[in-house]
């Protein structure tokens, strides 16, 4: 009896236990990554409007609200009172780690105190905010968006020369108008965003990300798919043999060390994905399969530096980033999905897998919170867009006048 009273003890013991550890985790701190705005509806005073990257401010907001009482009032126009809902957040973009959680801003840490592909940064830091204009002209002067050709030394063979497309990337894409860019994140899920993304003239979705299932939400076109060399080279993945990836044109990255030659990077890449690539190219030699030149992710790197105020994870920005950078190379507008979280945040890390980390959403390895900032900056859609439809509105880099 004695014994069974103490067993049942400890029963309740670790069930508070895990109550407990349950509440902790679920209020992981999420302040500091998102910015509150207004909606039509909410600023029906006239002057108060949705909030865009370069008109209102938080600040202007709260000069016209008063007392926190729910009411706001306009000190231009007194006779105008309304009653406004809560404020409805978007990303902020001034994010910074020291919001993260604890384990993220570890995983940060810790990433810079390794420095596996031996970053040595010597740009600028820490400077002023670059205007949008400015960014998007560091990213159209200095982003060299090339592919591996064989006249990239190792590349230079007759076997490669049976390998790598012969059309040129440009040639074989062309110039494209309206672009859709399909994060993975698990707040695509129950978007019903399929037919919009679906009306874009070109679709870029990436690594293993289905289509097949989930058109309600994320669409069925897929014209370029991103991949990493870790999903390509890793056999449980199924890259060579899984029929989703038969269409449109792939390009694969793979994470070199910080401008390195091509010929370190051939002998030493992060994964050894070229079997595989020459495995799926036998299979499928008509289908378009580039290999990005993998100077690009550290010339957008250092671009997101740059523009950062405190050091950023010395490793290669997301699949997202790159391929949100593509895209503003050949789309003339480029509209991106769940980058920055909607109404639907969630810390389910895919939307077709049951998988929570918020890593996913915020970054470990990949500067995922300095993208997220810049992409915020260059926006030109409206915070109204992002909150209901979790989508940015880009400039392509041709249309920039540097
Ligand atoms: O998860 P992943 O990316 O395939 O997602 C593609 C891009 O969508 C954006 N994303 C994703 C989830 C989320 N909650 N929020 C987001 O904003 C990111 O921009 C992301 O890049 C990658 O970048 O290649 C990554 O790949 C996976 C994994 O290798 C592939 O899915 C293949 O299996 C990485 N996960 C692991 O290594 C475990 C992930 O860190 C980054």
């Amino acid at each position: 009896m004695v014994h069974v009273n103490f067993v049942r003890k400890w029963i309740y013991v670790l069930l508070a236990f895990i109550l407990v550890l349950t509440i902790c985790l679920w209020k992981e701190p999420r302040r500091g990554f998102y910015v509150s705005f207004i909606t039509d509806d909410q600023a029906n005073l006239g002057h108060l409007r949705l909030w865009r990257w370069n008109s209102l401010r938080q600040e202007t907001v709260q000069d016209e609200t008063i007392n926190g009482t729910g009411k706001l009032h306009s000190p231009t126009n007194t006779s105008h009172v309304a009653i406004i809902k809560p404020p409805i957040k978007v990303w902020n973009k001034d994010s910074l780690s020291r919001n993260l959680s604890a384990r993220l801003q570890k995983a940060r840490k810790n990433y810079l105190h390794m420095n596996k592909y031996r970053v040595k940064y010597n740009g600028p830091k820490y400077a002023a905010k670059s205007s949008p204009q400015k960014v998007l002209c560091q990213l159209q002067k200095r982003l060299n968006f090339g592919m591996i050709t064989t006249s990239d030394g190792p590349f230079n063979t007759s076997e490669w020369e049976t390998y790598l497309p012969r059309k040129n990337i440009s040639m074989e894409v062309g110039q494209i108008g309206r672009c859709a860019v399909v994060s993975s994140a698990g707040s695509m899920k129950s978007s019903h965003l399929g037919e919009e993304i679906d009306r874009h003239d070109a679709v870029l979705r990436f690594n293993g990300a289905p289509t097949s299932g989930y058109q309600a939400d994320v669409g069925q076109k897929t014209t370029i798919r991103l991949v990493n060399s870790q999903l390509i080279t890793v056999e449980e993945k199924k890259f060579v043999t899984d029929p989703q990836y038969n269409s449109g044109t792939l390009i694969v990255w793979d994470p070199a060390p910080y401008h390195s030659g091509i010929h370190e990077w051939y002998k030493k890449p992060d994964y050894n994905f070229f079997k595989s690539y020459k495995n799926y190219r036998k299979r499928h030699p008509e289908q378009p399969f580039y290999i990005l030149n993998p100077h690009m992710q550290w010339q957008l790197w250092d671009i997101l530096q740059e523009n950062s105020p405190e050091d950023i994870q010395p490793n290669p920005p997301s699949s997202g980033m790159l391929g949100i950078a593509l895209m503003m190379n050949f789309c003339d507008e480029v509209d991106v999905y769940e980058f920055l979280p909607s109404k639907r945040q969630t810390d389910v890390c895919h939307y077709y897998q049951r998988f929570y980390d918020q890593a996913c959403t915020m970054g470990a390895y990949h500067p995922l919170l300095f993208e997220k900032n810049m992409v915020k900056h260059l926006n030109r859609g409206t915070d109204e867009d992002i909150y209901i439809h979790g989508k940015v509105t880009l400039t392509g880099l041709r249309n920039v006048q540097c």
